[in-house]
């Protein structure tokens, strides 16, 4: 019902804030899924959330992986079902607490046109998670599991439109720990929720070699091959020439682990270590030095050391690379580095499009955190960088991280 106040005022008071700030914008990229109903519903749910609030008090539920790993071994229905049972529960609780730090962002932030659509993202995703009847047999298990899925595709470039929103609004922002804090809950929660969900699909898909997200037999040395070579992919695209990569240690090793989340630490970390090869090597490109990466097994973690002779990190900028938005990139005036990649990728809303926009290491380090494990860099100016990538087992023996 619409008060005779509201009703009063003039048109464009009346239409809901994020409509006037579209009308403003045409580089808004709000996603086509969203009809007009549920919009109408999440718009309304900017002033009146009473639902979201109450379940925002409530506490979420973490799971620990060595559990994951072992409850569900034998997957047969019975295990599927409790399995999405606690997803259908959880899942509003999670995104409820997220919907509550968009709302406390300072209001110049919170305006953003690439924030507020994933702020009404967050708000369209708990009204269908939130109104989905009870979960009782295989039917209702499978209608869920199409949403989720639906709804994991809804929210794939969430991660870039709030660097492209943090981006914009820097130059309102004064608070750096407000920026971090923000972005190290939001982005840890949303790969919290994203490998909860990945979990429950993979168990029934059934995968050989996996229970749910977990690779039973992980294997470091397969895993940096194939990233190195998506990597070295990336990086003649855009020089026309690639570092060698070389990798030593345990190159034998085999484990249960989440392959997921390192598959985006390792893919930017050696972006990282490519760029700095290829940009201090711009006259010597068919001699560049190798990108060493060294593996380490033992029973307590992993650790994996990436080694670049990219010349360094300067002083003045080690304290700020941790930055989120901090960057480097754009500012080399010569030719062959400024011709092409880092203009072309800021452009880019593809995976992986993330160089530019300052976020590889901070995020990185928030989601190694997360996962109990340390990101630290160590840097020899004039010669190169060893980034040190150290995660602990997930068999629950020497205690874990909960996801
Ligand atoms: P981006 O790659 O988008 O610039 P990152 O957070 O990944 O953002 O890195 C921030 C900055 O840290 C880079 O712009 C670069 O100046 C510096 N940096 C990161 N890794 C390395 C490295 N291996 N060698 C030299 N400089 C690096
Ligand atoms: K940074
Ligand atoms: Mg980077």
């Amino acid at each position: 019902m619409l008060s005779k106040a509201w009703k009063n005022r003039p048109f464009i008071a009346r239409l809901p804030l994020f409509q006037i700030l579209r009308h403003q914008s045409d580089d808004l990229r709000y996603k086509p899924s969203i009809d007009t109903q549920e919009r109408a519903k999440s718009v309304t749910s900017f002033y009146n959330q009473s639902k979201i609030d109450a379940i925002a008090s409530k506490d979420s539920v973490r799971l620990v992986p060595s559990a994951m790993l072992y409850t569900y071994k034998v997957s047969d229905n019975s295990d599927i079902l409790r399995s999405v049972q606690y997803l259908h529960k959880e899942l509003p609780v999670r995104i409820a607490h997220r919907i509550a730090g968009f709302r406390n962002l300072p209001f110049i932030v919170g305006c953003n046109p690439s924030i507020l659509s994933v702020h009404e993202l967050y708000i369209r995703a708990f009204h269908l998670l939130s109104e989905f009847p009870p979960i009782k047999d295989e039917a209702d298990e499978a209608a869920y599991s199409k949403l989720v899925k639906q709804l994991l595709d809804d929210h794939r470039d969430v991660v870039t439109s709030l660097a492209e929103g943090f981006k914009q609004c820097s130059r309102f922002l004064q608070d750096e720990g407000m920026v971090k804090t923000f972005l190290d809950k939001t982005l840890t929660s949303r790969l919290g929720i994203r490998m909860l969900a990945e979990h429950h699909i993979g168990l029934s898909e059934k995968k050989p070699n996996y229970i749910g997200i977990i690779c039973v037999n992980f294997t470091p040395k397969t895993f940096i091959e194939r990233k190195v070579e998506v990597a070295k992919r990336m990086c003649e695209d855009k020089y026309g020439h690639s570092p060698e990569v070389k990798i030593n240690g345990h190159l034998s090793c085999s484990f249960p682990y989440i392959p997921q989340p390192l598959d985006y630490v390792l893919h930017e970390m050696l972006k990282n270590a490519m760029r700095a090869t290829v940009e201090s090597h711009l006259d010597t490109l068919d001699r560049m030095p190798p990108i060493t990466v060294t593996i380490a097994n033992n029973d307590i973690d992993f650790i994996i050391r990436i080694s670049d002779r990219g010349g360094g990190i300067r002083h003045d900028h080690l304290e700020k690379i941790w930055d989120y938005g901090f960057t480097t990139s754009g500012q080399t005036e010569d030719d062959r580095v400024s011709r092409g990649l880092f203009g072309q990728f800021i452009e880019s809303r593809a995976a992986g499009a993330m160089h530019g926009f300052g976020f590889g290491l901070p995020a990185c380090k928030a989601y190694v955190e997360y996962l109990a494990g340390s990101l630290q860099l160590q840097t020899l100016q004039g010669i190169g960088t060893d980034v040190y990538l150290r995660l602990r087992h997930i068999d629950g023996k020497h205690g874990s991280f909960r996801i």
